[in-house]
């Protein structure tokens, strides 16, 4: 069984720390990076952490976790609210997904009151800033140690 854990950025997350801090927060998308990658080894997991702009990035990424990957962490950003090609991707992977959102997208404006995304995943968090990837790679992680057992 694979050990591989995806964790799928969406457009402009490349920009986190670098500007709206009082939504987003202060750490970089790299340090979100080097902190999952942190746990992943400690789990005995690998990581591919990866960020794109474009939607079809994001899609030939699901189907090759599709192939490879124990799991999916996605945080489709604006997509998770427009994307029907990024659902169906992902109902075509039968492992553990979760959406992880850095805001409370919940208390923000209407639209972004609606996920795509969170009809094929195994649980949603969102609004507890970066530190939701780490509760998301923990997850997966769980679930794929008690498939093995
Ligand atoms: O809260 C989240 O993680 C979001 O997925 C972030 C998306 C937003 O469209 C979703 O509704 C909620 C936006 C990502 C853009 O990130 C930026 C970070 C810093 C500065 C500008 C954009």
């Amino acid at each position: 069984m694979s050990s591989l854990i995806y964790v799928l950025n969406g457009p402009n997350l490349n920009l986190l720390g670098k500007r709206e801090p009082a939504i987003y927060g202060h750490e970089t998308l790299a340090d979100v990076e080097v902190d999952c990658r942190r746990l992943a080894e400690e789990l005995g997991f690998d990581l591919r952490f990866l960020q794109s702009n474009a939607e079809s990035q994001i899609i030939d990424w699901i189907h090759e976790a599709r192939e490879k990957a124990a799991g999916i962490v996605i945080n489709a950003a604006a997509f998770t609210h427009t994307s029907v090609a990024i659902l169906d991707a992902l109902k075509a992977c039968e492992m553990p997904i979760v959406e992880v959102h850095i805001s409370n997208i919940h208390k923000r404006e209407p639209f972004r009151h609606h996920s795509y995304v969170s009809a094929v995943a195994n649980g949603v968090i969102a609004g507890l800033g970066t530190q939701g990837y780490q509760f998301a790679i923990q997850h997966i992680a769980r679930l794929t140690k008690a498939a093995r057992h």
